[in-house]
């Protein structure tokens, strides 16, 4: 259970009536707001998610993603679909991955909490963040297929380097749905913990998370991915520019002499 307090965020935060925003310290927990509707995605509902993620405080330093209700996220409010012509969705996807690159190529780390449905774009938005934590009820699916479409919030780009282009080919030819255990075997979810703890285990992996050096944080979310796209001699080349820039900064000097002092913690093995 954390201990941290969260309080309403203000501002252009306080404005989202689909975002729940609150601020606990260094952590911005933001909480899909439309239990209703399963937290459906509609058009208004992407563009507070990406007004959230460039207006978060200065002081935070990592994000919880979660949903209200029995399901984290049920994918694209499917009744915004019905009447869209060709240029209009084009632009409705490429809203969508504006928005979800918002959320991975960000300011802080993002720690998805997850439950009940993550299915078609609601997959899609936990793909976006830097890691997954799933509760025993949590199961995901990409059911596109059957409703005649296909993913368009980047789920073609991000779920393949989750858990590989045969496993989603899967899961949308045949409507397959992965309980969380499949999940957390196939590389969808980085956590499976018991039902209704899957809040607490994100908020304290956040709060974790905002520990470290923002530039390590920052060279993991930026550099990482970027460098596993890039042939070995381009990606080594990256890793050796981020690599100085990371540790060339005043608080990894402090961090390698507090170490090296004895004043730092020794690695240990926690969950
Ligand atoms: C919705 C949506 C939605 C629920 N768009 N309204 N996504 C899907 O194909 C998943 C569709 N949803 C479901 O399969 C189920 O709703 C759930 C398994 C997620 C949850 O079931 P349940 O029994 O808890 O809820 P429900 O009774 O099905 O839904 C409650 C209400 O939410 C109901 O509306 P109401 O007015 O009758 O109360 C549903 O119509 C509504 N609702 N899901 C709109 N998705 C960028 S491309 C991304 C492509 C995709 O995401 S495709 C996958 C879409």
């Amino acid at each position: 259970m954390t201990t941290t307090t969260f309080s309403p965020a203000t501002g252009v935060l306080a404005t989202l009536n689909l975002l729940d925003v609150t601020v606990g310290g260094a952590v911005v927990h933001l909480r899909l707001n439309r239990p209703a509707k399963r937290n459906a995605l509609s058009d208004t509902f992407i563009q507070q998610l990406h007004t959230a993620m460039i207006n978060l405080p200065e002081t935070a330093r990592a994000a919880v993603i979660s949903g209200k209700g029995d399901h984290f996220c049920a994918g694209l409010d499917l009744s915004e679909l019905v009447e869209r012509d060709i240029g209009s969705g084009v632009l409705h996807s490429r809203m969508w991955h504006a928005a979800f690159d918002a959320v991975q190529f960000g300011r802080v780390p993002v720690v998805a909490a997850l439950h009940g449905a993550v299915v078609g774009g609601g997959l899609e938005l936990a793909s976006a963040c830097h890691i997954r934590v799933s509760d025993d009820t949590t199961y995901f699916g990409l059911p596109e297929g059957q409703r005649g479409i296909f993913v368009g919030g980047g789920g073609s780009v991000r779920i393949p380097r989750l858990m590989g282009v045969a496993r989603m080919t899967d899961l949308m030819l045949t409507g397959r749905v992965y309980d969380a255990a499949e999940g957390l075997a196939a590389g969808l979810t980085q956590y499976v913990v018991p039902k209704g703890t899957q809040l607490d285990k994100a908020l304290a992996l956040a709060q974790r998370i905002a520990t470290n050096a923002p530039m390590s944080n920052y060279a993991v979310m930026h550099a990482l991915p970027r460098i596993a796209d890039q042939s070995q001699d381009q990606g080594l080349m990256t890793e050796s520019l981020m690599a100085a820039v990371a540790e060339s900064t005043p608080e990894a000097q402090d961090r390698l002499r507090a170490f090296l002092e004895g004043r730092a913690g020794k690695v240990v093995k926690t969950n």
